[in-house]
């Protein structure tokens, strides 16, 4: 028989009347203990509370905008076996005895608050259950809102603090605009683009306040007002992936340098080479790999990052190259190792994996890291030229369009030649225009004569 379990608001502290501003469950819903499912909003605080065991939620009894009471109950929760509640909550030492029935729910079972300092100013969780070698509930001191969350840290609920860490906000600049001071989701979007409006140059390359921008708010429009429409969440790949692009547009001073290279002999070659090996996908991708590998050796600037102080450039000795991938999901990108020990057919082997491990969503964050240089080919879509984004802390990447045969002046007459457009975005910082054109045309040139790029 299912295991029906209630969870219910512990103890807050003696305050009454808290505001629900996030129900993070639907049911369906699988939870582990401790996963939180609500967040509530006292006039001084953020607190989410945490499922009190494991299971899947059968029915959600708050939604945002209810004002709730410790006892309050927030879901029904088939329990998973052996992860049970505790059984009825305690009472408060100075409270008198609670009538035997009805028992207030497993989720009022501890009711301590224990401080949980996150990167950025204070957030206060309510766990339903007390922590492995905790004191006894009776023991324990009620939430305190001016201990969780000190009157002079921001005051933002835990989802608005992991947006703005996302969009490398320090959540401390941003103000407020709802009741009390409150910062909400557009206070920092509107922070974001007030930045990025005025212009000024961030300090360092990782994380830094992008203060003393002046950018008018984000256009806030009714758009049911001129017609049928829809509403569609972004993904969380397109989420994150978006935030890091947004930091690096705005804090990288990108150039898009952009060369032809002559690939007919290395298509001709690639051809050759598909028809030898039939069960491999030898794509044009693989020698773009090999020739970037080459101008890296020669151009080392282009395999470095600035580190975090903005003033040092860390150069590597390594070749580990970033193939941007779309999914249905969004952009990612995985990182192929030392390509500069691999060959063709063994860098052909690899993309195929990597490629379909990012469509079937099973990249690990170790798939995705110590990248030094980043590809994005479009060439099997179509397009001229584009100007890709450079992927921090890396300092250029290859943007790549479609081949097209066209008719190329070799002295005496046109004579058809298959043409890859190449366009390569870099960090101005590091990057001076002419070494990038000296790189870009380089890479032309290893395409270009299969030799080099085989030697
Ligand atoms: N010019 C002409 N044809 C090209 C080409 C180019 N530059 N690059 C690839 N092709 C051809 C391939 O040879 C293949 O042809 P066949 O089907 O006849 O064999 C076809 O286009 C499809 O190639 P592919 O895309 O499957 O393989 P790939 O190795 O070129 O690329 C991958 C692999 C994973 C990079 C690609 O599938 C992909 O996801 N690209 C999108 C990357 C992206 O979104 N970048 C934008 C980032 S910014 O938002």
């Amino acid at each position: 028989m299912a295991d029906l379990k209630e969870a219910r608001v512990p103890d807050i502290g003696g305050h009454a009347d808290v505001p629900v501003i996030e129900v993070m469950i639907k049911p369906g819903d699988t939870v582990e203990k401790d996963q939180s499912l609500i967040t509530l909003e006292s006039d001084k605080a953020t607190m989410e509370v945490p499922a009190p065991f494991a299971g899947v939620v059968k029915e959600v009894k708050l939604k945002v905008g209810d004002e709730v009471s410790e006892g309050a109950l927030i879901a029904v929760i088939e329990a998973s076996g052996g992860a049970a509640a505790p059984a009825p909550a305690p009472a408060k030492a100075e409270a008198p005895a609670p009538a035997p029935a009805p028992a207030p729910a497993p989720a009022a079972a501890a009711p301590q608050v224990k401080e949980e300092p996150a990167p950025l100013g204070g957030r206060s969780v309510l766990p339903g259950n007390a922590p492995e070698g905790d004191v006894s509930p009776q023991a324990r001191p009620p939430f305190d809102a001016n201990i969780v969350m000190p009157g002079d840290a921001p005051y933002a609920s835990p989802a608005i603090r992991a947006f703005a860490r996302e969009l490398g906000v320090d959540i401390r600049q941003v103000k407020g605009s709802s009741r009390g001071g409150r910062i909400v989701r557009e206070d920092v979007t509107a922070y974001v683009k007030h930045a990025l409006a005025s212009g000024a140059r961030p300090v360092t390359g990782g994380g830094a306040a992008m203060g003393g921008l002046n950018l008018l708010p984000w256009p806030k429009v009714d758009f049911a007002k001129f017609g049928a429409i829809e509403e569609k969440q972004l993904s969380r790949i397109q989420k994150i992936s978006g935030a890091n692009l947004a930091r690096n547009w705005a804090m990288i001073p990108h150039i898009t340098q952009h060369e032809d290279a002559d690939i007919t002999e290395m298509e001709a070659f690639r051809k050759k080479l598909g028809e030898e090996n039939k069960d491999v996908k030898i794509t044009p991708l693989v020698f773009q790999i090999k020739a970037v590998v080459a101008a890296l050796k020669k151009f080392p600037t282009f395999n470095s990052s600035l580190d975090e102080s903005g003033e040092k450039l860390i150069l590597k000795k390594y070749f580990h190259i970033g193939i941007a991938v779309d999914t249905p999901d969004g952009l990612v990108v995985p990182v192929i190792r030392d390509c500069d020990k691999k060959g063709l057919l063994d860098l052909a082997i690899e993309l195929g994996e990597i490629s379909k491990k990012a469509r079937d969503k099973k990249l690990g964050p170790n798939d995705m890291s110590g990248g030094c240089f980043s590809i994005s080919s479009l060439g099997g879509i179509g397009g001229t030229a584009f100007t890709p984004i450079v992927n921090a802390p890396e300092v250029a990447i290859l943007g790549v369009s479609k081949a097209q045969t066209k008719p190329v002046w070799n002295g005496k007459e046109f004579a058809p030649r298959l043409i890859l457009p190449l366009s390569l975005s870099y960090d101005h910082r590091v990057i001076d225009g002419a070494l990038a054109a000296r790189f870009a045309s380089f890479l032309a040139a290893q395409l270009g004569d299969i030799r080099r790029l085989l030697l």
